[in-house]
């Protein structure tokens, strides 16, 4: 087996010899975007194996090989590796019509749920790396977990030096996640977060009803995170128990037989989310493509009295595009359905506006 993957690599490295008949998903520990995708293949009842690979991205072996850059990585069982959480699970909706899809039939809802999903992808996980990394025992406690999941036992003088190097690695990333008012406006983000789930989840056992949607998914890949890394955890536990519980619940929902709720029954909960989304999440992207757009490093945001530094990033340049495009596949009706939620919540001028890019972007694919 491993003789013919190597000889299929050389010939079409981004292809090994299908493995079986299965997914396989490479993914680590303390990655929040591979337990989503974990998370929604078990959901989806998608036959696949769960695996982490030996070493790190880059460190050689399989993720190597893949070459892909960004964890998690899924092997489709024709062999050929893909990567990019968001893509992929719009690729699995295809690959799998109708079979307990994460995507609402109505498409206006489908975009709110996109629309809180990409919060969750692209600005909650600042607020849990923040943490995770932000003082000496978070620090300790993290790198020490994630790396003896990826490496196991380990001399403890070698197991050290690679703590240490990864630690450093991640401190100098956090500290551009972090900086200036960012970190006191990543705080009330997370707790206002932790608010509108805690009085959803009170409601609803899922944003849209008695099934997860991929909002569910984006949310649950990084609380299953906060949960975990002890100064996010504390805030957590004490804020938001039910969402606590929320979360691990949905890490296995392969048992979980359900249907959307009506727009009346779930619209009063899902408000206060996207109202996150326009006040937050969509003015940082927006920068963020600014950014990009105008060639500069950074750019500043003022929101709810903070001024954020925000960082030109060509992945979130990409997300505020497709966002945008998808609001435009949408029909007049459909369009109208959701104009006034989105208006009320602030997110309508940064969809309406349409894609405000000159740079080329691809459609959404994955990688
Ligand atoms: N948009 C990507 C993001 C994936 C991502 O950023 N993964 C992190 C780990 S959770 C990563 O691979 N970072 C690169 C690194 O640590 O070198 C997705 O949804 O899959």
């Amino acid at each position: 087996m491993q003789a013919t993957a190597e000889a299929s690599a050389a010939a079409a490295p981004m292809v090994t010899a299908a493995p079986n008949d299965r997914y396989r998903l490479l993914g680590g520990p303390g990655s929040p975007y591979s337990l989503k995708m974990r998370a929604l293949l078990r959901y989806r009842r998608l036959p696949h194996l769960w695996i982490v690979p030996r070493g790190y991205i880059g460190a050689g072996g399989e993720l190597a090989e893949a070459s892909k850059g960004i964890i998690p990585v899924l092997q489709y069982p024709d062999g050929a590796y893909r990567a990019d959480t968001t893509p992929l699970i719009y690729d699995l909706e295809r690959r799998h019509p109708g079979v307990r899809s994460v995507v609402p039939e109505d498409r206006a809802v489908a975009l709110l749920s996109h629309l809180i999903e990409d919060m969750g992808d692209e600005l909650l996980v600042s607020a849990m790396f923040d943490l995770r990394w932000g003082d000496e025992a978070n620090q300790r406690f993290c790198a020490t977990r994630q790396m003896y999941g990826w490496l196991g036992p380990a001399e403890p003088a070698d197991f050290s030096a690679i703590i240490e190097r990864f630690t450093r690695r991640q401190t100098k990333q956090r500290a551009q996640v972090a900086a200036g008012d960012n970190h006191a406006g990543l705080m009330a983000f997370y707790e206002a977060l932790l608010d509108a789930m805690e009085a959803l989840v009170q409601h609803m056992p899922y944003v849209f009803g008695d099934r997860p949607a991929l909002a569910d998914f984006g949310l649950y890949g990084q609380l299953s995170q906060c949960a975990i890394d002890p100064s996010a955890s504390a805030i957590f536990r004490e804020r938001a128990p039910r969402t606590y519980q929320w979360t691990q619940s949905l890490d296995d929902a392969c048992g979980v037989e359900g249907d959307w709720a009506p727009r009346s029954i779930w619209e009063p909960h899902v408000r206060p989310l996207l109202a996150l989304v326009g006040q937050y999440h969509l003015p940082l992207l927006q920068t963020s493509h600014d950014a990009v757009e105008q060639g500069v490093q950074q750019m500043e945001r003022l929101i709810e009295g903070h001024c954020w530094l925000v960082h030109g990033q060509r992945y979130k340049h990409k997300c505020l595009v497709w966002l945008q495009r998808e609001w435009q596949g949408l029909t007049l009706a459909e369009q109208d359905s959701v104009r006034g939620l989105l208006t009320e919540t602030g997110c309508m001028p940064f969809l309406a506006d349409g894609p405000t890019a000159q740079l080329p972007v691809p459609e959404m694919a994955p990688l």
